[in-house]
């Protein structure tokens, strides 16, 4: 598949999407916007897609909006940018069902540094930082991260992030559960795509409603939270893999799933 703003492969059930405008360090741009709903359309359809890479090129991994975009608007509307572009984006993510590493290769900023946080679980390279820059233009921010942020590490912790708009480097965020990890810089591809082809060969409708279930979680009660388990749990013990899963078990050998 062909791209001018991203570049897309599939090997091994693992998608691996690049942001690729290294000279604006991958910030979003329109055309961007709609490479990446095209890419992610053949992830969540694509059966022999059962997990997703987002990475970028080069020394960032998205730097957010591009800003040369937005210099010669008086007043754009950027609720309008936001409804058509970030937001379908993030929604998008964390209903895919299919899990997605984020590798953070460099610096992700504003709406880069909320991509981020929208994936399931987020490596990042020892060097890479994470900026929530939009107070440094006189924005707010966006894409998830005013909703992410507080959960991931505590309001006071979410609340100086987002006024301060100061690097957060990769170590740090690990060290206050705001991502998964951070890994050597010369390990971070091969780490990830050990991690993404591993997470290819699991039960993906399992995952799937991992993911679902957890997500719910947050807008729900205890009580209402066993229900949805217990919904979701009807669902995956129908499943060919949970056939599998108990029959490997009982068999003593590696279960073979099939993603069904
Ligand atoms: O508008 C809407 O639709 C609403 C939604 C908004 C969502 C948002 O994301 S708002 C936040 C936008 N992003 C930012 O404010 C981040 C701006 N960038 C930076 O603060 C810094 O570039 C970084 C901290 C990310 C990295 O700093 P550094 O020193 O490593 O790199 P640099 O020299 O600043 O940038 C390198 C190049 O990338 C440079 O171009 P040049 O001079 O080499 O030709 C720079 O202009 C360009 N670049 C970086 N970020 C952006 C960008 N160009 C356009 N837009 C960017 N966001």
């Amino acid at each position: 598949m062909s791209f001018n703003t991203i570049t897309y492969t599939v090997e091994d059930g693992v998608a691996v999407v690049t942001l690729n405008r290294p000279d604006r360090l991958n910030s979003f741009n329109l055309e961007m916007h709609c490479e990446l709903r095209e890419a992610l359309k053949c992830v969540e359809t694509d059966p022999l897609v059962r997990c997703l890479v987002l990475t970028g090129a080069g020394r960032g991994f998205c730097a957010g909006q591009d800003l040369s975009d937005r210099k010669d608007t008086d007043v754009p509307d950027l609720g309008d940018s936001i409804d058509k572009n970030y937001n379908p984006l993030i929604r998008k993510l964390l209903g895919m069902p299919k899990p997605i590493i984020c590798a953070v290769n460099g610096v992700a900023a504003g709406a880069g540094a909320s991509l981020a946080l929208a994936c399931d679980i987020v490596v990042a390279a020892e060097s890479a930082y994470f900026v929530q820059a939009f107070c440094n233009i006189g924005l707010i921010p966006d894409s998830g991260s005013t909703w992410h942020l507080p959960r991931a590490v505590g309001l006071p912790r979410a609340k100086g992030l987002a006024l301060l708009g100061e690097k957060l480097p990769a170590p740090q965020a690990e060290e206050w559960g705001m991502i998964w990890k951070s890994v050597e810089d010369d390990n971070l591809m091969d780490d990830v795509m050990a991690m993404a082809r591993n997470l290819a060969t699991k039960p993906t409708k399992a995952l799937a409603m991992i993911k679902a279930a957890l997500q719910e979680s947050t807008a729900n009660s205890y009580h209402l939270q066993l229900e949805v388990e217990k919904e979701y749990m009807r669902k995956a013990g129908r499943t060919k893999d949970f056939r599998e899963g108990v029959a490997a078990f009982m068999e003593k050998r590696k279960p073979n799933f099939t993603g069904e």
